[in-house]
């Protein structure tokens, strides 16, 4: 077996902060085509371009029955009504799950199976576990108002694919309605927004 040094690491549950661990920054101009309401998203854009979200990852080992595991940091704020939010992707190898461990903040997950289309909306927050199974898009969503930290465990073959959601945003938004965390259709959300746009 070919460890790394990464075999006891130290983290911070409040900022995100991983020894060792190689970081990925998304910025809001990254994540284009992400947010539903696109002229909120350039209005957005056009004031700043703040870090959306932090990855802090450890890939202690790669190979058979090994695990990689990710510290995220999501910052609180909205692009119009929606929550700021992660791309979300698939595991490149399909049958590879997760566990997600909330630390900090306080967020959703929105989970989507990709033959069923079937979507889940589970609570992410301090002392809890979401199991993400196998062939399931995965989306983390902020709807504190202070960071969201959280965990994920994977498989070290898991992969991520961008692609298909890419071309297939989810099916389901998270927006405020109300000051309330609310799951909505895209379509149905989207439309509602040209209507009142043309009225
Ligand atoms: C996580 C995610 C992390 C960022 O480590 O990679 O939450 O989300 P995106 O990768 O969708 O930008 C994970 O699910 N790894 O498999
Ligand atoms: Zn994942």
């Amino acid at each position: 077996m070919n460890l790394s040094s990464a075999i006891f690491t130290r983290f911070d549950p409040y900022s995100g902060q991983l020894d060792g661990a190689s970081y990925t920054e998304r910025r809001l101009s990254q994540l284009r085509g992400a947010f539903a309401d696109e002229a909120a998203y350039d209005a957005a854009l056009a004031q700043d371009d703040p870090v959306i979200y932090t990855v802090a990852t450890l890939e202690p080992a790669q190979g058979e029955g090994q695990l990689n595991y990710a510290l995220g940091m999501l910052n609180p704020g909205r692009i119009g009504t929606e929550y700021y939010l992660t791309k979300g992707h698939y595991h490149a190898w399909r049958p590879a799950a997760e566990c997600y461990l909330g630390l900090s903040g306080q967020g959703v997950m929105l989970l989507e199976d990709e033959n069923s289309r079937e979507s889940k909306l589970l609570p992410l927050l301090p002392n809890s576990i979401v199991y993400v199974p196998g062939y399931t898009a995965h989306r983390t969503i902020n709807t504190g108002d202070t960071p969201l930290i959280y965990w994920g465990i994977y498989p070290s073959a898991a992969g991520h694919d961008y692609g298909a959601i890419a071309q297939r945003n989810f099916h389901k938004v998270v927006v405020a309605v109300d000051e309330t965390p609310t799951l909505l259709d895209r379509l149905e959300f989207l439309n509602a927004l040209h209507q009142a746009e043309t009225q």
